[in-house]
């Protein structure tokens, strides 16, 4: 066995039996293991934005981790942005990334690079292997610290991939079991919630499930707390059947106003809430300067137990949830915008759907009209780093090939990674896409404004940054080049029949879907 092929082996039998890929020569021997080694699918991904972006929506949806394969720093550096996304989103990730030969570095060749230096700020742990002898047990290392909701980066030089590995393979370690939150703990929030000052439960971490979403119902119906979650969870269960929560809004004013009451706020698995931009005159922290918090459970917590020994502690366990009812919106007709592709969406939305969101201003609606729509999981484009969308549908569709899934797109951060269009085509993932064709940067011309950014006007200069139109893109056409079939939607009628072929059928497609920016 040679290092690459123990090493494949190891995250086959460690459970990893998928790869993203997009490899050059330094990888070659890793690529040649692949036909050696049985168990592992390998997904190619034709720009490493899409294949860290699919790793994460795979983590999502699998809740265990796919591996990389990239090409040595400037393939990692291409990965990063979604690779951030992922850290942001506590999803796990095995990043291999090749680098010359050992003995090769010394002399500086063209792709020679800091590889560790790339890594470091979108990984929690990097380690370069040392000799074919160890990278099964490096590999197995990288996969329990993956394991634990991380971004684990290993660099696999050339001649420890085509070396002999005398050892053979290895096996990643069991997950040690999430921490249960101390009973003082789950006391002390108890006390919280039987006082009479305004009280707000507020979860986030890696997913929150339909279980956890009723048991914080049932909490705030038992002791009158407010239950929200935070503004961005990275996996959520939503829709006809779960219950009810509130929202962190995202704009910091209106997060601000939304909890100014609150005198307490128990943070189950996420941070204290901070605005995502500072803007001048607007504070970073949310929660009001009275406001006491306790950070209950941290992301590798057992948060479903945390909340259920809560329950218990505030003698709560006969409340019944808030449940959403089923009721969908009537099918609109006329122009097309994101109030009538939001009643669209929620009408047709088929139950089991994984809608992934980075409609930016598009999906807004979108959101809003689904709430009582068949049960579904959303996915939150929780890190800000946009080009998250597209590669996260191809994740997720390859980790649930049985469910449809929807990617919410705007036109803007499509563009940063279109070419996951064609792994979509090429594994004929069941995605429906809908691209919303503002033809702006819709978003930053309200944070224009609110920025106070040369009095809230843009100068012309400044406008055309903003401005995606001129030349007008044609996702049609785009779509097509890759094999993927699509359509253009200019009304509401367009919008709807095409939507509902979309969902009927099975395989990739796209929607462009023309409508006016949010703020004409
Ligand atoms: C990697 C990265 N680059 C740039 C940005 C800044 N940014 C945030 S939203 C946005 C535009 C999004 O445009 P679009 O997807 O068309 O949505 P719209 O604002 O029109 O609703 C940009 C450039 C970012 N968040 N991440």
């Amino acid at each position: 066995m040679n290092g690459a092929e123990s090493l494949i082996q190891t995250l086959v039998d460690s459970g990893v039996e998928l790869c993203f890929t997009n490899p050059g020569t330094s990888e070659m021997h890793f690529v040649a293991a692949l036909d050696e080694v049985e168990g592992m699918r390998c997904v190619l991904c034709l720009f490493e934005g899409v294949l860290s972006g699919a790793a994460d929506g795979y983590a999502r949806m699998a809740r265990k981790p796919a591996s990389t394969l990239l090409h040595l720093g400037p393939g990692l550096g291409n990965a990063l942005a979604n690779l951030h996304n992922a850290k942001k989103g506590n999803q796990p990730v095995v990043n291999i990334v090749g680098d010359h030969a050992t003995y090769h570095l010394q002399y500086d060749a063209p792709l020679t690079s800091d590889i560790e230096g790339v890594a470091r700020p979108m990984s929690h742990w990097v380690y370069t292997s040392k000799s074919a002898g160890d990278i099964a047990r490096d590999a197995a290392r990288a996969v329990e610290e993956a394991g634990r909701n991380r971004i684990a980066t290993l660099i696999l030089p050339a001649d420890v991939s085509w070396g002999d590995n005398p050892n053979g393979a290895s096996t990643a370690a069991p997950l040690p079991a999430p921490r249960r939150v101390p009973a003082d703990d789950i006391a002390a929030a108890a006390e919280m919630l039987k006082s009479d000052q305004n009280t707000m439960i507020m979860i986030g971490a890696v997913e929150i499930t339909a279980q956890q979403v009723a048991l914080m119902s049932r909490l705030g119906k038992a002791t009158g707390a407010r239950v929200s979650t935070d503004t961005f969870p990275p996996r959520i269960a939503r829709g006809a059947g779960t219950a009810v929560l509130e929202r962190l809004p995202y704009l910091a004013e209106l997060a601000i106003d939304h909890i100014k009451d609150v005198e307490k706020l128990i943070l189950v698995g996420c941070k204290s809430p901070v605005s995502f931009f500072a803007y001048p005159d607007v504070p970073s922290v949310i929660g009001p300067e009275a406001c006491t918090e306790l950070a209950l459970a941290t992301v590798g917590d057992d948060t479903t137990a945390c909340l259920e020994d809560l329950l218990v502690a505030v003698g709560g366990t006969d409340a019944e949830p808030d449940l959403h009812e089923l009721s969908v919106p009537e099918l609109p007709s006329g122009d097309l915008g994101t109030d009538s592709i939001g009643a669209a969406f929620a009408h047709y939305m088929p139950e089991n759907a994984i809608v992934v969101d980075e409609g930016i201003t598009g999906g807004i609606y979108c959101h809003a009209m689904s709430a009582n729509s068949r049960p579904h999981d959303w996915l939150n484009q929780t890190g800000g780093s946009i080009g998250f969308g597209l590669p996260v549908a191809v994740g997720a569709a390859i980790a649930c090939p049985d469910r449809k899934v929807i990617c919410l797109e705007g036109d803007g951060s499509a563009m940063y990674t279109i070419q996951a269009l064609w792994s979509m085509a090429r594994e004929n993932l069941d995605v429906t896409v809908v691209i919303f064709s503002n033809r702006k940067y819709s978003i930053l011309e309200l944070e224009f404004s609110r920025t106070g950014a040369r009095g809230g006007v843009p100068g012309p200069k400044a406008a055309s940054t903003l401005d995606i139109g001129t030349p007008d893109m044609d996702f049609v056409a785009m779509a097509e080049g890759m094999g993927v079939s699509a359509s253009r939607a200019t009304t509401a009628e367009e919008f709807n029949a095409q939507f509902a072929a979309a969902i009927e059928q099975t395989g990739p497609r796209l929607i462009d879907a023309v409508i006016p920016t949010a703020w004409s």
